[in-house]
């Protein structure tokens, strides 16, 4: 259980006074023997005394920005350093000061999954998806290198999975998506075999890249789960993708291609549903709707589905390759926490981004429950009214402005080409650019595969990037 309280304002005499007991800490430790001594039992306990006797202890922080000596108070507390977090946690460090935010994230890298979809199609490598956290992190914007084990919002204090104890005066919530891929049979074992992969996670998208160039001649199949995912284009994405590789290796005579979905419908917007629709049949690919993949015998290349409205009723396939998206939930640790809906999911204001039933926690990203699409590009839209939201509150006064939903998917088609699906919570089209967007395209390819990664990484995780708004009104300027 969280025990902790929310401590008094720290006067700013004591705070200078500790600030200079750090700098002198700082430049008279050396590197090495202070990452053996302070990660040794007496060590802990030391930093433990130091903490109880300073109330608001100096964190030591490594030139890695990860600290060894957590404050267990901060002013804006953010869980999750992944794309919402990073970009919050930069965005409240203009607002209150790096020393005043701190972010709980226990990887050492950070991925910008879009390229993924790029990576198990062999076009970008790998290692260019991810960097070290610690060059992500914020500067001066403490580190918690950590895993979030528990929510006590009534108490304004989260626990960490070594016991920390760490009290807030706001709370951001950036948990993101969890991938159960222990739900399908068989699975996570199978990805030991040859000919499966998954662009969903880190240590199985070269999989898809090995299987699509081990690929001779059968099934290819694709699966979508019977269960919210994060970005719901990239299942079919693959597809595509595989398709083009077979023609340009001439294996496609010899693949028979099956996208087998958990859904009713190929697209929830129905502009680019039409358009996806035209190319599956133009490019001879089969579409299987309310099948849900339940099983993977890896050993045997056999997939089992079993059909959504009729409970029971299993099909088995035999596959040369098989991309599996796995089944997806709310993280663990948020299910059993006071902050969530029915559903597993923060429960935030769908316009404000404002905890329902606690004023001062605050939600974004893939583990909220804005009813829109989970994306970066969501992410990047919700991160600058979040902004706005937090400062008003942070005055006192009610949260204005409003999120309509924005999010986007670039639907990758081919090697070269894009159709880049932009939408609102209504599931109206809200294009950027004054062209047809459903229309299959080469800059927007490039836009995915070149720009948003420059765009991501520079601009949007150090806070100078909310979404196209601006762009797209500056676009449409005289057309309305
Ligand atoms: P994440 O970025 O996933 O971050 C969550 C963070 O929380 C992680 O760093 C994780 O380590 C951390 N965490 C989890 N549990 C704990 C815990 N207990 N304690 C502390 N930290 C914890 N989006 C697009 O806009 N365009 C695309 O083309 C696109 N394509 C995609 C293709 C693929 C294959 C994938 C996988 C995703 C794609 N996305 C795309 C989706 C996009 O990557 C996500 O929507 C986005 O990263 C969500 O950001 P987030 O901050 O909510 O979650
Ligand atoms: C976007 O803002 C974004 O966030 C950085 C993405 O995530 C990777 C996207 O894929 C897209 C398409 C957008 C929207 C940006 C423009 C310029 C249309």
């Amino acid at each position: 259980m969280c025990l902790c309280v929310l401590p008094s304002p720290v006067p700013r005499a004591l705070h200078l006074r500790r600030l200079k007991c750090r700098l002198k800490l700082r430049s008279s430790v050396k590197m090495t023997p202070l990452v053996a001594v302070v990660s040794s039992p007496h060590a802990r306990l030391f930093t433990c005394f130091f903490r109880l006797g300073a109330q608001q202890a100096s964190p030591l922080q490594l030139h890695t920005g990860t600290s060894l000596a957590a404050k267990n108070y901060h002013e804006v507390l953010v869980l999750g350093g992944g794309s919402g977090g990073i970009t919050m946690a930069s965005r409240m460090k203009k607002r209150v000061g790096a020393e005043n935010v701190a972010i709980i994230e226990p990887s050492e890298r950070h991925f910008y999954q879009p390229i993924w979809t790029l990576v198990g199609a062999g076009a970008k490598q790998l290692s260019s998806s991810g960097r070290p956290t610690a060059s992500v992190i914020p500067s001066g914007v403490e580190w918690i290198k950590d895993r979030v084990a528990e929510l006590s919002p009534d108490k304004n204090c989260i626990r960490t999975d070594t016991g920390k104890e760490i009290s807030y005066k706001y709370l951001i919530i950036a948990l993101g998506i969890q991938l159960d891929y222990g739900k399908i049979k068989g699975l996570p074992e199978g990805f030991s075999q040859p000919k499966i992969g998954s662009n969903y996670s880190v240590g199985t998208v070269e999989k898809t890249w090995r299987a699509l160039q081990d690929f001779k001649e059968g099934n290819a199949i694709f699966t979508f789960p019977n269960t919210p995912v994060k970005c719901a284009g990239a299942p079919q994405k693959i597809m595509y993708l595989s398709e083009d590789y077979f023609r340009k290796t001439g294996k496609r005579s010899k693949a028979n291609i099956i996208f087998n979905t958990s859904l009713g419908s190929i697209f929830g917007v129905k502009k680019y549903a039409d358009a996806l629709l035209e190319i599956i049949q133009e490019r001879n690919l089969t579409v299987n709707y309310k099948q849900n993949l339940i099983e993977v015998r890896a050993d045997k290349q056999e997939a089992v589905f079993e059909n959504v409205d009729k409970p029971g009723e299993t099909q088995v396939i035999s596959y040369e390759m098989l991309h599996v998206t796995p089944p997806m939930s709310a993280p663990d640790v948020l299910k059993k926490s006071p902050v969530v809906d029915d559903a597993g999911w923060v429960d935030v204001d769908k316009e404000t981004l404002q905890h329902k039933k606690y004023s001062n926690v605050f939600g974004i990203g893939d583990c909220t429950n804005l009813p829109t699409s989970k994306t970066a590009a969501a992410v990047a839209a919700q991160s600058g009214i979040l902004d706005r939201t937090m400062s008003l509150v942070m005055k006192n006064e009610a949260p204005m402005k409003k999120y309509d939903g924005y999010t986007s998917c670039p639907l990758v088609t081919s090697y070269n080409r894009v159709i880049l699906a932009e939408f609102d919570y209504n599931l109206q089209p809200m294009e950027t650019f004054p062209f047809d967007q459903s229309k299959q395209r080469l800059s927007m390819y490039l836009m995915k595969a070149d720009m948003m990664p420059f765009l991501y990484w520079n601009m949007m995780l150090r806070g100078y990037w909310g979404g196209p708004a601006f762009l797209r009104k500056l676009l449409h300027l005289g057309m309305s």
